[in-house]
């Protein structure tokens, strides 16, 4: 897989992005990757420290240049050199001020230099093709930066740290040596080489199979933690639907009357629950209705009943 990605990344290219959100801030992050990241940085960087040059992992202040030689931002620059940076290519941090126009004439000027605007996950996506991690841990790194509870950044953080491709690594090991077995079996088939038998393949299959298989087991919860649950409150009109919604969430969201037919519009909101995000969602309960604006409602709470999944 490896050498396929390998494929799909040309590091002969280097990328440059934005990797702050675009706000105002104090400080604004510009990254770049790849071979000429350094040079790149050596053209348009003017350290304040006369005669410094760029050192591995060393923060240096000064100001960053437009190619025409224009001061564009005062800045900290920081050089990771290949490969021990994210990429596991030359990656130079840039560090300006939390301006997205500032930020992007730093991307332009690099940009204008010879390197590329980088895709989406494109930084991460080098990385898992440098093999500084893999597929797991990249996904994981998305779930880290979504988490919106305690609980799911510990366990994004675990998985990106290596736990969950540490569990995984074995059965693939054991599943590598059946298929080198097989093969070999097939390409030494008419020389006398030891071919293993059939029930011995499937008995090692059928262990793999079973550890994998409670592995799975592990994985709804995972998710549950990693998506969170939704949960939609379901009933006749008028039965305390959206009492029990606004205790839920702890807030007066949705509007209580003794009339029937109050809630008409579906209503979420997530809550935070030991560490679970919960989305709930009150709806307009489930009647036939002469009312029009009600009966949307309804048609509504249909489309909530596929929310949560039921
Ligand atoms: N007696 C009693 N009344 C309730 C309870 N929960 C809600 N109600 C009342 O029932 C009426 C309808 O409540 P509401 O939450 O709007 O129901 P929904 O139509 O299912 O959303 C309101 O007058 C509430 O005050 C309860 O547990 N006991
Ligand atoms: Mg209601």
């Amino acid at each position: 897989m490896r050498e396929g990605l390998h494929k799909i990344v040309s590091s002969d290219e280097t990328i440059a992005a934005i990797s702050t959100p675009l706000g105002r801030s104090g400080i604004g992050v510009v990254r770049m990757s790849g071979r000429e990241a350094a040079a790149i940085t050596s053209r348009l960087f003017k350290s304040n420290a006369p005669n410094s040059v760029l050192e591995h992992r060393k923060a240096q202040v000064g100001a960053w240049m437009s190619v025409t030689g224009e001061e564009i931002d005062e800045v900290v620059v920081t050089l990771f050199r290949g490969p021990e940076s994210y990429t596991g290519e030359d990656v130079v941090e840039i560090s300006g001020h939390g301006n997205p126009f500032i930020l992007s004439r730093i991307v332009e000027s690099i940009r204008i230099a010879g390197a590329r605007i980088a895709a989406p996950g494109e930084f991460t996506l080098r990385s898992v093709a440098h093999g500084k991690m893999d597929l797991i841990q990249a996904e994981a790194v998305r779930e880290f930066i979504d988490a919106q509870t305690e609980q799911q950044a510990r366990t994004a953080l675990r998985q990106m740290e290596g736990t969950v491709s540490k569990r995984i690594r074995p059965h693939k090991d054991k599943l590598v040596d059946v298929i080198a077995r097989l093969e070999a079996g097939i390409d030494f088939a008419e020389d006398d080489v030891d071919v293993p038998d059939n029930a011995a393949v499937v008995k090692a299959i059928t262990l793999i199979s079973a550890g994998l298989a409670s592995l799975k087991d592990t994985f709804g919860y995972g998710r549950i933690l990693a998506e969170g649950l939704r949960l939609a409150i379901l009933g006749k009109p008028n039965v305390g639907k959206s009492s029990l919604f606004n205790r839920l969430v702890s807030a007066d969201r949705a509007i209580v009357t003794e009339v029937p037919g109050t809630t008409r519009d579906v209503l979420t909101e997530t809550v935070n629950m030991d560490g679970v995000p919960l989305r709930f969602a009150d709806t307009a309960g489930v009647r036939e209705t002469e009312d029009r604006i009600e009966s949307i409602g309804v048609t509504r709470t249909g489309g909530a009943r596929w929310l949560a999944g039921a």
